[in-house]
Parts: structure tokens; sequence; C-alpha cells
């Protein structure tokens, strides 16, 4: 990176991205929603090398210095919000099979309900889905947010954080690598939820998911329970046994290993 923050190498991308690349920016959400308000396409894919105000899920702060990845992909699917949250799940998928690529082969990709991806039991990226809805309800477009830890993570936070390099990726593994593997497989594996559906995707996702089968508990806006982690539905809720028998989707919150 030289001193005016441009960097000599360009990400190569395959045709169906069209890429919008930024040096700094408040939230490449909030641009990529802006992008598609003005009509940007399905496949235009918003990239800064720095965020000033990155965002996680319930608007917590997303810690965005150089050095990490920070993209938003606008899509435009045909079918309704309650399906489209899918694509997140494929995103997970598609990027653990990039981290596969990029870290060494003991490294150990996991996936984390409802949207983080860690490495050896530590989050090094996570996801951000926000719809843009018609007047009538359906999906105008579907805002995919992703942020991934190249170089740097936070020391205190309530889940365990690492980056990359930290977890053995080698020196030449950097944001547009990163950005180049993510984009590939994410294509291969929105290909394969659209000619199949999401029953592969889910299958995949709850093999490397922590924590099916075990208590967990889930933290909700207005209460906290506690159960098995059974396994998660068509809308990618995840389906909570309290007790035999008694079934809770949980549609969004946080989960934490009850130990
Ligand atoms: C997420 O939220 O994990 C979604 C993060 C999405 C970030 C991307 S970057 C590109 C796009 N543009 C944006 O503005 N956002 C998206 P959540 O599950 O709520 O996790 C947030 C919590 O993770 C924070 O409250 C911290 O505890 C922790 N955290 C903050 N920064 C982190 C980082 N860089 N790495 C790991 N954990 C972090």
């Amino acid at each position: 990176m030289s001193a005016d923050g441009e960097d000599a190498r360009q990400p190569k991308l395959p045709p169906a991205y069209r890429l919008v690349a930024l040096d700094s920016v408040e939230s490449t959400n909030d641009e990529a929603k802006r992008l598609a308000r003005e009509g940007a396409e399905d496949g235009t894919l918003v990239w800064a090398r720095e965020q000033r105000r990155g965002r996680g899920r319930y608007g917590r702060d997303w810690e965005s210095p150089r050095g990490n990845l920070y993209l938003s992909l606008v899509l435009r699917p045909d079918c309704p919000v309650s399906e489209a949250t899918q694509l997140g799940f494929v995103a997970a998928l598609a990027l653990g099979d990039a981290l596969g690529v990029v870290l060494p082969p003991l490294a150990e990709t996991r996936v984390k309900w409802p949207n983080d991806v860690l490495v050896n039991d530590k989050k090094v990226a996570g996801l951000l889905l926000e719809a843009e809805t018609e007047p009538d309800g359906g999906l105008a477009a579907l805002i995919l947010g992703l942020g991934v830890n190249v170089a740097h993570h936070p020391e205190e936070t309530p889940f365990p954080a690492s980056n990359l390099r930290a977890e053995g990726a080698g020196a030449d593994v950097d944001e547009v690598s990163v950005l180049e593997a993510f984009a590939r497989h994410f294509l291969t594996w929105v290909n394969r939820w659209l000619d199949e559906g999401f029953a592969p995707v889910r299958d995949r996702w709850l093999k490397r998911a922590i924590g099916v089968g075990e208590q967990v508990e889930a933290r909700l806006a207005h209460e906290t329970l506690t159960g098995t982690f059974r396994e998660i539905d068509e809308t990618g809720a995840l389906v909570l046994e309290l007790t035999e028998g008694e079934q809770r989707r949980i549609a969004a919150g946080d989960v934490y290993f009850a130990g």
C-alpha cells in the first residue's frame, strides 16, 4: 500500500460481477444500498479498503482498519425475502471454501449460526444481510455485506476473534486474494443454490456448523432460551428443542454454548 492509499493490484473477478472499488467509505452496505436504490444490477460488488463506520448486526460496530476485506454485494434473486436469507448461508459456505485455499491444511474452518465464519474456533468473518423491499413487501434487492479479518482483529470481543495471518495464512494472502477467491466460490455456490435449492446448502452448512446437537443458549431481543440446537429450517431460522417435543424457531439472535 502506498501512502496515498492506492494499491497497485486490482482484483480480477468473474464477469458476473461489476466491481465498485473504493478507498475509504463509512459502510460498504450503505453504499451498496444507495446504488441499489439507483438501480444497480445484480452482482454489483462494492469493495472498500477501510470503513469508517462499519456495522455488525443490531447496529453494533465492525472494526474496519486497512488490511482486512470489506465488501457488499447487491443481489436481486427472484424470490421472497424469507428465501433470500438463504444467501447468507450460501456466502458463509463460499467463504469457507475460499479460506480452505488460503489457509494451511490443518486450519479448521467452521460456520456459526447465523452467519459467522470461524477459523480454529475464532471469528474471522461476519455477514450482514439487509433487504430492500418494494412497497408491496416484495424483495427489491438484498445487500450482502461481508467483513473478513485478513491481517487484523479486535482483542476485546465477547466471542473470540482472529485474523487469517494469525491463523497461518501466508504473507502473500491479502484482501485482494481473499476477495478473488470468495467471488469465485460464491458464484459456484449460488449456481448450485439456483439449480438445486436450499437442501444441499443446508446439509453442507449443518456439517460445518458448530453446536449442532448440543446445548445452546439463544439470546433474543426480549428473552433468553436454552435448548438443543437441532437444525436450521428453510428460512435459515435456528430450530431449538427446548424440551422433548417442544421446538422454537429462532429467526434472529445470538447463540452461545451453554458449556
Ligand atoms: C457481524 O455482526 O458479524 C456482521 C459483520 C458485517 C461486517 C461487514 S464489513 C462489510 C459490510 N459493511 C458493513 O458496514 N458491514 C458489513 P455481529 O454478529 O453483530 O458481530 C459484531 C460484533 O463482533 C461486535 O459487537 C464485536 O463484538 C465483534 N467485532 C467487531 N469487529 C470485529 C472484527 N473485525 N472481527 C471480529 N469480531 C468483530
